[in-house]
């Protein structure tokens, strides 16, 4: 049977073992031994077996054997399992890393979400092209150059459309395809660089412009088309800094988008291109991916449903999952978050939704941030189920349930946390 490369880690499994299979024929392996390798010792195996013979008697005299040079090397930054949950490309946050720090996320624990490994760009080769039938004036930026245009700050979110997908099992009995988020695919930072509307008016923007489509120079180059109207609006940024450091590699070095309230992959990382049209434009990622697939969602030729743009409000609380705790006096804390606006109220639950309270907010309070949430608790001994449910300024507020979609996009429900108060 075929493999299923939709699914994204199967995908990265199998182009993984390709990858592999590759360096171990270049190194002279022979199918077989590279099979039993890959069976008995998996990736690491393979290559050490692909390295300079080295026996164990030679070990003392001889330098470690070196891996190859060409090292599989997916992020650039350690993603250490204590700290993240590990789905191949991508590292989810754990939100009990969050418990007792500030209101935005660190760099060193931000989430990733990568198509393929963090490309490494020299960035004095480096350039930003703004080009397309929807300027006047192309132009060509390097590095500098940016950091010399006006700059701006905004603290916002980047939340990845996948986030919660990995709850569609519990609150629907059947699972969505990708890669099973808890809810850990969101991060607050501060971002910081120039507005793209800056860019675009310097590169002669036109009153006929239609969509602006950053491109990435990752391994297939990702890009996916945004309207001038949310290219224009003022936190849309071409961004360079990230809570007070350089954009990290696994974040978009040198420059990446920044679509607040947008789905996350709106927000384009290692941008070299950005393409004006006076054409709607149509690509994979707004066609075939990050749409909505399903019995209730109609085809959308060319896309293959109603196109995703907006974040789904939701909460999340920074426990470990499962969690345990200690019977007497405890905080519980959390976040919630709207792409719609600040959050207006969170209500908790810890009989499994029989009873509701309403949890303290914590400043700050951003639109298209978050804000966080908390309550004490000094609960005896025994199995609890902690429930928050949040509500924005629009009224919005989250649901019981989350509508069927194939790919498990739109997760907003109230989610279940298990505790164990011993
Ligand atoms: N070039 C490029 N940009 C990208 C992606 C990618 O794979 N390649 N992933 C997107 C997706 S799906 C998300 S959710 C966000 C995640 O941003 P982060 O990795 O900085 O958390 O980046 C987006 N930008
Ligand atoms: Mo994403």
């Amino acid at each position: 049977m075929r493999k299923d490369l939709r699914d994204e880690r199967t995908y990265w499994e199998e182009r993984r073992a390709e990858q592999l299979w590759r360096w171990a024929k270049a190194a002279g392996m022979s199918r077989r031994r590279f099979l039993s390798l890959l069976a008995g010792g998996g990736g690491a195996a393979v290559l050490a077996g692909c390295a300079p013979a080295s026996t164990g008697a030679k070990a003392e005299t001889t330098p470690a054997p070196q891996t190859p040079a060409a090292k599989p090397q997916i992020h650039a930054k350690p993603t250490p399992s204590d700290l993240f949950i590990h789905h191949g490309t991508n590292q989810e946050m754990r939100w009990e890393t969050m418990y007792g720090r500030g209101y935005i996320m660190p760099n060193s624990l931000f989430f990733i979400r990568n198509h393929d490994p963090s490309p490494a760009i020299d960035v004095k080769t480096w350039r930003l092209k703004v080009e397309g039938p929807g300027v006047t004036r192309p132009l060509e930026l390097n590095y500098d150059e940016i950091l010399r245009l006006p700059s701006t700050s905004v603290v916002r979110y980047v939340e990845c459309a996948g986030n919660g997908r990995g709850f569609f099992k519990e609150v629907l009995g059947k699972p969505a395809k990708g890669t099973q988020w808890r809810l850990g695919a969101y991060g607050v930072a501060e971002w910081t660089g120039v507005r793209l509307g800056e860019i675009l008016n310097r590169a002669g923007l036109k009153r006929s412009a239609v969509d602006v489509m950053p491109t990435g120079l990752d391994a297939r180059k990702i890009e996916r088309p945004m309207p001038v109207a949310k290219a224009l609006e003022d936190d849309t940024l071409v961004a360079y800094a990230m809570n007070g450091d350089v954009l990290p590699a696994d974040h978009g070095f040198p420059v990446r988008a920044l679509v607040p309230g947008w789905i996350g992959i709106a927000s384009i990382k290692w941008v070299g291109r950005l393409f004006v049209s006076e054409e709607p434009i149509f690509v994979e990622k707004n066609t075939k991916d990050y749409v909505l697939i399903g019995p209730d969602f109609p085809e959308k030729p060319p896309a293959k449903g109603p196109i995703l743009t907006f974040q789904t409000l939701k909460s999340a609380a920074a426990l470990p999952w499962p969690a345990t705790l200690s019977a007497g006096q405890n905080l519980i804390r959390g976040y919630a978050w709207s792409p719609h606006g600040k959050i207006a109220k969170v209500q908790y639950s810890v009989d499994g939704g029989k009873t509701w309270a309403t949890a303290q907010l914590r400043e700050p309070n951003l639109p298209r941030a978050g804000a966080r949430w908390e309550f004490a608790w000094a609960p005896k001994p025994g199995d609890y189920t902690l429930m928050a449910r949040a509500t924005d300024e629009k009224g919005n507020t989250q649901p019981d349930t989350v509508r069927w979609n194939e790919l498990g996009y739109e997760f907003s429900a109230v989610v279940r946390h298990p505790i164990k108060v011993t």
